[in-house]
């Protein structure tokens, strides 16, 4: 990864969106910034955090989105700056904080990134964070491109304290994970010495409130005056003037210019780069001169039915194109193809619109995605693989890497949600059902928002077996630190959360960890566990495989092979364990050299002692 350090101001620096983003943040002056890390939006924290303590400003991976928002909150009635930023999904964690923020208000500039995944790359769902924007009130900004990124950050934090309002920037995977030349700016250490000031009004009792929001409708007047007057909402002109339009934010915006020059078409396109509130009186003058106007803008048809609206009102004869008359799919992302072949609907031979609703990759192979060699989880759902013979247990599942043991050739993922869920779940379940139940849960992702769910199970007393798979890092995401972690964000020394004891602490009797690399005594564990009739927790513990070999700079052990002649070609290591380091060509089962990491896992699982050290 690139350092967001480099170049001087004026130079032009090659950057992702996200890594433009935070080059934003500490050309801003911020004193603080926050995140939980999540796809599409993981870089922005990872390169925060790598030049936090040069810079000289406070960097944490919080426990959760909300606590990421809370932390930030905090620094900004300190009257400092602070950033946070989350994937889509995060905000619904964090957007209880959010909700009364916009009534509270601010002290120093707020920016929240919301970084959003039409087509759900890495996520479980698409949904559109625009929506929160609304929502919440608070006024938001979209950018295109990575030096957008960049200018729409700073302008965020400038708006954000003009309004004494968080500021959102909201992201897509195209725009967070595009790389381009960015023009950088001068990097600024905070000046500001932090004060609390005690006469700001920041206690939202039902009386306070009731004032508050009419104070935010005030403020967000001001903000579609501001909005109305932003140079981020601006006019590109593509050939000869013509009454034909376009109304493009974000990824669709850059489709957009592409196929109106690959078409040849005359015609404005309106950017929206300040989205909410959106500039009303620009959109009049707009629509004022157009016959023709088609939104482009993925996922929810947000600005069409607002600019609609504004049409109506006008009484302006003026045909609104979008999702709402069949020209775009609210489903998944943009490509060049799909906006080239809605513009021509649109505007050269005026046939109704197409719905292009293939995702590219629906054409591709199926590839299901596989746990690493030596991936403690593997041995895990082995183990419970061994312990259930002649069960039917039902699994929740929660997010992570973890979650591959819902495939093959475990497919032990009955339910999973959203993180956290996999406790709540199994609680409902076993209210209901008399069959055995074993919920999953990665390490990160019970601190983030599985204990509550446990403490739940405890007081109401709860039936499952609980197993929290503790691989002393958030793997999915790019092996960021936790509370469980010995080290912090900065990887300096840190107090880790003993989480027996806290579990024990919370009421469960009896708390078994497990290594997952010993099969039988993994085995006979979790058989006695099942036997309980309360909840039971059982921490099955080992380090992910990849940080392990990156801390000790060499493999876990001895590379395996399978002695041919003893193997009787039973297929327990392929089809039962699934490591990635063997395979079966022609009834041949051999392990590949390069992909064996040493976990001597699959010397256990052979019944025939055929895998052993390589010879
Ligand atoms: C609300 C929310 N925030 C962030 C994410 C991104 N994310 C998916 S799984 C995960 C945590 C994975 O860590 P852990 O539970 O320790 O499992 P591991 O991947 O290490 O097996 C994160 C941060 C998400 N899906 N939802």
């Amino acid at each position: 990864m690139r350092s967001i350090l480099q170049g001087k101001p004026g130079n032009d620096v090659l950057l992702l969106g996200n890594e433009a983003i935070a080059r934003g943040a500490i050309e801003s002056g911020i004193a603080l910034a926050t995140t939980y890390p999540g796809t599409p939006a993981s870089e922005i924290g990872d390169s925060l955090a790598r030049i936090a303590s040069d810079v000289g400003f406070y960097f944490e991976y919080s426990v959760n989105e909300k606590v990421a928002l809370e932390v930030a909150i905090g620094a900004s009635l300190s009257g400092l700056r602070a950033l946070t930023s989350m994937k889509h999904v995060g905000v619904n964690v964090a957007a209880d904080a959010l909700l009364s923020l916009s009534y509270m208000g601010i002290g120093g500039g707020l920016v929240l990134v919301s970084a959003d995944d039409p087509a759900c790359h890495s996520s479980q769902n698409e949904q559109d964070n625009r929506y929160y924007s609304r929502f919440a009130g608070v006024p938001m900004l979209e950018p295109s491109s990575p030096q957008e990124c960049l200018d729409m950050v700073k302008i965020a934090f400038e708006l954000s304290e003009q309004l004494s309002l968080p500021v959102m920037i909201r992201t897509t995977t195209r725009v967070s994970h595009s790389t381009g030349l960015v023009k950088v700016g001068e990097v600024r250490k905070n000046a500001r010495i932090p004060a609390f000031d005690r006469t700001r009004e920041t206690i939202l009792l039902p009386p306070i409130a009731r004032r508050k929001h009419s104070e935010l409708l005030q403020k967000l007047d001001h903000a579609r005056e501001l909005s109305d007057s932003s140079t981020l909402n601006r006019i590109v002109k593509i050939g000869r003037a013509s009454s034909l339009g376009l109304i493009a934010s974000s990824a669709g915006f850059n489709y957009a210019m592409e196929a109106c020059q690959d078409l040849g078409l005359d015609i404005e396109i309106l950017k929206i780069g300040f989205s909410y509130p959106l500039p009303n009186e620009r959109i009049v003058s707009f629509l004022k001169t157009k016959k023709r106007v088609l939104i482009v803008e993925e996922l929810e048809p947000l600005m069409e039915k607002e600019i609609r609206a504004i049409s109506e009102e006008n009484d302006f004869d003026v045909d609104i194109l979008g999702k709402d008359t069949g020209h775009f799919s609210q489903l998944y992302e943009y490509t060049p193809d799909i906006l080239a072949s809605a513009l021509s609907c649109a505007f050269l031979d005026g046939k109704p619109g197409v719905r292009d609703t293939k995702k590219p990759s629906d054409d591709l192979p199926q590839r299901p995605p596989v746990m690493c060699p030596g991936c403690p989880h593997s041995a895990t759902y082995y183990a419970v693989k061994l312990a259930t013979r002649g069960m039917k247990p039902i699994f929740p599942n929660d997010i992570g890497c973890y979650s591959l043991g819902a495939e093959q050739p475990f497919n032990m993922g009955d339910a999973m949600l959203c993180m956290g869920a996999s406790t709540g779940m199994a609680e409902g379940l076993s209210k209901t059902l008399p069959d055995p139940i074993i919920a999953f849960i990665g390490d990160s992702t019970f601190y983030h928002s599985g204990m509550t769910g446990l403490i739940n199970a405890i007081h109401n007393r709860h039936r499952f077996v609980l197993m929290i798979l503790d691989n002393k890092t958030t793997a999915m995401t790019g092996h960021q630190p936790h509370p469980g972690s010995n080290v912090n964000s900065q990887g300096e020394p840190a107090p880790s959360v003993n989480l027996e004891k806290a579990i024990e602490g919370f009421g469960v009797e009896e708390v078994r960890v497990i290594d997952p690399y010993d099969l039988k005594h993994s085995v006979e564990v979790i058989k006695d566990e099942l036997q309980r009739k309360t909840v039971s927790v059982i921490i099955s513990r080992k380090a992910c495989a990849l940080l392990e070999i990156a801390e000790r700079g060499k493999i876990l052990g001895a590379r395996r092979s399978i002695d041919q002649s003893v193997c009787k070609k039973c297929g327990t290591c392929v089809e039962g364990l699934g490591c990635p380091a063997i395979s079966r060509q022609e009834n041949i089962y051999d392990i590949d050299e390069h992909l064996c990491v040493g976990c001597t896992v699959c010397d256990q699982v052979c019944p025939h002692k055929a895998i052993g050290v390589r010879k």
